[in-house]
């Protein structure tokens, strides 16, 4: 390797360590400085543990929890395919009951501590379908199943 390649490649890191620490900072720019943040899920205002994408799996689990921050679903926001039919391991992992609710689905079931329930759902066509527990949704503890 030439001297001057090999500046130009040192360059070139250089510049994607530099936009690796744009892009992060920026994320947590747009965030609430709280900690807490909030994702509005249909017209709830819920809080927002993550994004995960359970495309092409037959099973997925989501934890349904509670700590100092508040009630929440993990993931919040649940990816798939169109129409996906997929069973979902609802896994109590707070000191509470809770709840999992699809309006639509006529799924309503409730999860002692520690306790688990799985159940079968479909994801929409399009668009996306919400989630909630029925005793903390006021609080925030509601999230959805989402078709990109
Ligand atoms: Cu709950």
């Amino acid at each position: 390797m030439t001297t001057r390649n090999f500046v130009l490649l040192s360059a070139a890191a250089a510049a994607l360590i530099t936009l690796a620490a744009c892009s992060s900072n920026s994320s947590s720019a747009s965030g609430s400085s709280s900690g807490s943040n909030k994702i509005t899920i249909g017209q709830d205002q819920a809080n927002d543990h993550g994004t995960q994408d359970a495309t092409g799996k037959s099973t997925f689990e989501i934890e349904a929890d509670n700590d100092s921050s508040g009630y929440y679903f993990n993931p919040t926001i649940l990816q798939g395919s169109a129409g996906q039919s997929i069973t979902l391991e609802i896994k109590n992992e707070g000191s509470v009951p809770h709840n999992f609710s699809i309006t639509s689905m006529n799924v309503n079931v409730t999860i002692q501590p520690g306790a688990s329930q799985e159940m079968k759902v479909t994801f929409p066509q399009t668009g996306t379908v919400e989630y909630f527990c029925s005793f903390h949704h006021a609080l925030g503890m509601a999230g959805e199943l989402s078709v990109a």
